[in-house]
C-alpha cells in the first residue's frame, strides 16, 4: 500500500481516533490549525447512540463531511477521515496506520459515559468489548508494523476514586516504600491503586495496564491523560463558522454535570444535583483539553521510559457549590434528586496538576467568562432541548431498581 508523505510545511502525521466527538473535533482542527497533517479515524458509533438514546446535542452539529469541507473552505488545510471500527476492525486499523505512518496518534475513542455504561447488561458490555479491544488493537498494530508514533490516550481522573480525604493525588504514580522480612524498606514507584466508580471508569483502569505492558515490553512510547470533566462547548477553532460547532451533550446519559446545570438554567428546569451534591470532583475548559493536548505532543516520552502520566485538569468543585453557582448566575432553582449512582455522597479532592502547569499551560478557570459563553449557547438553542431527556435514569445497581426489565 502506498505511504502517505507529510507536506512540506507540516510538523508531522497525526491520527485523531474519536476525531468526531466532544474532545477529539476541537482537538483535530486546533492540531490541523498549528500545521499537524491531521487525519480522524472514527466509526461515527457516537452519533449512533444519540439515536439509540433518541436524543440529539443540543448544538446542531453537521455532519463530518460537512465539517472537513467547512474547515477547508476556510482556506485551512485538509484533514483527512477514515471511518473504521478501531474495536472491530484490527485489518483496516492496521492498514490506515501503515499507509499513514504518524508520528502521533492521539486515542479518543471509547465509550465514554459513565452512566450509558450501567444502564443494562448489553451497555456494559458493549463499553468493556469497545474500550479495551479498541485500546489494545491501536498497541497491537503499532508493534505489529515496528511504528514508532506517540500515543496519547484520553484517560480519566476517575480512575483514582472519589472517596478521597483530600490527601493530594499524585500524577499517575505512587511512591511507597515495601519492607522485607527484616524490615528494611525498598523504594517503589506503583501505578496508583484504581478504584473506578463505574463500567467505563473500569476500563480506563484496564486500558492503564495495557499501556504499561507495552512501554515495557515494546518500548512505546505512551502519555496517559488523566483528565477531568470537560465543560464548555466552543474552541477558538470551532467557533470560526457554524457548521464547526461542537457537539453539547445535555441528556442523563452523556451529558456532564456543568454544562447540564447551565443548559438547565436555560431552558428553565430546575438544576439536577444528585443526592447532597457533596461529590468533589475534578474540572476543564474544552478549550484547555485542546491546549494539554498540544502541549503533551510538544513533550514526548522516550522509547524505554514507562507510561508518561498526566492529570489533565485545573481545578476542583463540589457539585451544589457549581449548582449555587449557576443558580446565583441564571435565577434557576437548585433541586436535589435521588442519586441514580453508586458513589460516595461527599468526598474531598486534592489533584497534582504539575507538569501541565510546568509545561506553560495557563488554566482557564469558571471565574474566567466562559460560563457566560455556554449560558448564551444553551440559550441559542434552547428549542432543540428534549426535556424529557434531562433525568438521568441509568442506575448503578439492580437493588435500586428491583425487578427492572433491562436488568433482567
Ligand atoms: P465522545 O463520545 O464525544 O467521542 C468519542 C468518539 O470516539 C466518537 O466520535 C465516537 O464515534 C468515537 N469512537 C468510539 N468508539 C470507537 C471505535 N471503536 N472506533 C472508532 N471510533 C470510535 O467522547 P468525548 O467526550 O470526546 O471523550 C473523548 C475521550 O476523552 C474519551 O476516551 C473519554 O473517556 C475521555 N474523557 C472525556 C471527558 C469528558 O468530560 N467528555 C472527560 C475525561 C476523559
Ligand atoms: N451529577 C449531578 N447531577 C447531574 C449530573 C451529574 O449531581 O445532573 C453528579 C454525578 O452524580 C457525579 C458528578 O456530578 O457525582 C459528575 O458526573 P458527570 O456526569 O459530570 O461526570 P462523570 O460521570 O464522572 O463522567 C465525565 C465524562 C467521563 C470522564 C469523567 C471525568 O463523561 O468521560 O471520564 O467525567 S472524571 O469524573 O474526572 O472521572
Amino acid at each position: 500500500m502506498d505511504q502517505v508523505l507529510p507536506s512540506a510545511r507540516s510538523r508531522g502525521r497525526i491520527v485523531v481516533i474519536g476525531g468526531d466527538g466532544f474532545c477529539g473535533w476541537p482537538t483535530a482542527l486546533r492540531l490541523s490549525a498549528d500545521g499537524y497533517d491531521v487525519t480522524i479515524v472514527d466509526n461515527l458509533v457516537r452519533r449512533r447512540i444519540d439515536e439509540e438514546l433518541g436524543v440529539d446535542s443540543l448544538t446542531p452539529i453537521a455532519d463530518l463531511p460537512v465539517r472537513l469541507e467547512t474547515w477547508s473552505r476556510l482556506g485551512k488545510p485538509e484533514i483527512g477521515f477514515e471511518e473504521i471500527d478501531v474495536a472491530e476492525d484490527y485489518a483496516a486499523l492496521r492498514a490506515c496506520l501503515e499507509r499513514l505512518r504518524p508520528e502521533a496518534v492521539v486515542h479518543f475513542g471509547e465509550q465514554r459515559s459513565a452512566p450509558y455504561s450501567m444502564r443494562n447488561p448489553t451497555a456494559k458490555r458493549y463499553t468493556v468489548a469497545n474500550n479495551i479491544r479498541a485500546t489494545h488493537n491501536l498497541l497491537c498494530a503499532i508493534v505489529e508494523l515496528g511504528l514508532d508514533p506517540h500515543v496519547v490516550h484520553l484517560g480519566t481522573m476517575g480512575v483514582y476514586g472519589y472517596d478521597g480525604d483530600g490527601l493530594e493525588i499524585p500524577e499517575g504514580y505512587l511512591r511507597v516504600k515495601v519492607a522485607n522480612d527484616e524490615g528494611d524498606l525498598f523504594d517503589r514507584s506503583i501505578l496508583y491503586p484504581t478504584n473506578p466508580g463505574s463500567v467505563y471508569h473500569l476500563t480506563k483502569s484496564m486500558d492503564q495496564l495495557l499501556f504499561q505492558y507495552y512501554a515495557k515490553n515494546d518500548d512505546l512510547r505512551i502519555t496517559d491523560l488523566h483528565q477531568g470533566i470537560v465543560w464548555g462547548t466552543q474552541t477558538d477553532e470551532t467557533r470560526l463558522d457554524e457548521r464547526l460547532v461542537n457537539r453539547f451533550d445535555y441528556d442523563g446519559d452523556y451529558g456532564t454535570v456543568l454544562n447540564r446545570f447551565l443548559m438547565q438554567s436555560a431552558v428553565g428546569h430546575p438544576l439536577t444535583v444528585h443526592g447532597t451534591g457533596g461529590q468533589t470532583r475534578a474540572f476543564i475548559n474544552i478549550a484547555d483539553t485542546v491546549n494539554c493536548i498540544a502541549l503533551a505532543l510538544a513533550d514526548p516520552p522516550e522509547a524505554g521510559d514507562p507510561v508518561r502520566i498526566r492529570n489533565q485538569m485545573t481545578e476542583t468543585h463540589r457539585v451544589r457549590d457549581l449548582a449555587h453557582l449557576v443558580a446565583d448566575k441564571t435565577g434557576a432553582e437548585v433541586a436535589l434528586v435521588d442519586n441514580p449512582r453508586n458513589e460516595a455522597a461527599e468526598n474531598d479532592l486534592r489533584v497534582s496538576n504539575r507538569s501541565f502547569l510546568d509545561a506553560g499551560l495557563n488554566p482557564i478557570t469558571l471565574a474566567e467568562g466562559l460560563l457566560d459563553e455556554s449560558i448564551s449557547i444553551a440559550r441559542k438553542y434552547r428549542d432543540r432541548c428534549d426535556l424529557s431527556r434531562i433525568p438521568a435514569t441509568s442506575l448503578w445497581t439492580e437493588r435500586q431498581a428491583p425487578g427492572r426489565p433491562e436488568f433482567a
